[in-house]
């Protein structure tokens, strides 16, 4: 992608790429040195320390991601630096992978393999891995519903699950034409959602947001689902929920402390659990790319970035 993009630049385009993946803390602080853009991943964290390691010449931070918790946009913002990120290209990728968790979870997809695996022998039985049919009348709670959640809402409308949700485009329109009622708090929504599914970003008022009381009060039986971040969930109190058999099992694409998991929940049959892939599609990382790319030829030439943060 960088090649691509090379004779868009003003001057002549250097780049460093750090040899690690993901970079120490030290091999980061050095690479950034006397760079004009840094290009980050959600597993650099860009804080002040970094900004000033760059230097004064430091113009824009370009994050392959849409979510940009591993930033310091007031760092940023008092050093004039710009943030961009990456909304829009994985959306579809995002709600893609939102969709299989369901599925996965509330159909045993991946215990039903797990067995299979293990050689046992086994006899067809009508009782046999039977789960929630989330095509008879089951509902759908969007934490969060923005431009990932109404592509997963578009694909639950397909599945003709009910669908409630929280958030900036609860009321819209769009959302009212895909089936979507909006909910009038969270805690309507988790009392009512058979499957609730987390699509806001990680802020200092969304971590948590799933804890203890809110698992508490979600339907007995129901699935929690998360493609967004790690920490909007109490990872400890969803093990409880789902151990005390009050949860019926959960989908986690994120993890609260990444890249380490939950040791508890990986032992339960019940939950599915992925390497943080939701936006892991083929076209999907190249776009992501192009766009950050495009964004620091921007930034580089003086021009608005096209998805500037902030
Ligand atoms: C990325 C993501 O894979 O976009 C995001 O916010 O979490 C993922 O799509 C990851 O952030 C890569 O930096």
């Amino acid at each position: 992608v960088v090649e691509q993009f090379r004779q868009q630049l003003p001057g002549e385009l250097r780049t460093h790429y750090t040899a690690d993946f993901p970079p120490s803390r030290e091999e980061l602080l050095e690479s950034v040195r006397g760079a004009e853009a840094i290009i980050s991943l959600v597993t650099d964290r860009i804080d002040a320390e970094v900004l000033d390691a760059a230097g004064d010449q430091l113009k824009v931070v370009a994050n392959v991601a849409v979510g940009y918790d591993n930033i310091d946009l007031g760092a940023a913002a008092e050093r004039g630096v710009l943030v961009t990120n990456t909304p829009g290209v994985l959306d579809e990728a995002v709600a893609d992978l939102t969709l299989a968790l369901i599925l996965a979870t509330t159909r045993r997809v991946a215990e039903g393999d797990r067995f299979i695996r293990t050689g046992t022998e086994w006899i067809w039985s009508p009782e046999g891995y039977v789960g929630l049919d989330i095509s008879a009348g089951a509902t759908l709670g969007i934490v969060g519903l923005g431009r990932i959640g109404m592509a997963v809402a578009q694909r639950a409308q397909a599945f003709g699950v009910k669908i409630i949700a929280t958030g900036r485009r609860a009321h819209d329109d769009d959302a009212r034409s895909l089936g979507v009622s909006p909910a009038s708090s969270l805690n309507e929504l988790l009392s009512a959602a058979d499957i609730v599914s987390l699509h806001c970003p990680l802020t200092e008022d969304t971590k948590h947001l799933i804890g203890a009381q809110q698992l508490q009060a979600m339907k007995p039986g129901s699935y929690l689902i998360n493609t967004a971040r790690g920490p909007l969930v109490d990872e400890e109190a969803l093990a409880d929920a789902i151990e005390s058999g009050h949860l019926g099992g959960a989908g986690l694409d994120v993890h609260e402390f990444e890249p380490a998991t939950n040791p508890r929940l990986r032992t339960m049959d019940s939950v599915v659990m992925l390497p943080h892939i939701g936006s892991a599609g083929d076209v999907t990382r190249n776009e992501m790319a192009s766009l950050a790319f495009r964004n620091v030829v921007a930034a580089l030439n003086g021009e608005k970035p096209i998805t500037a943060v902030g």
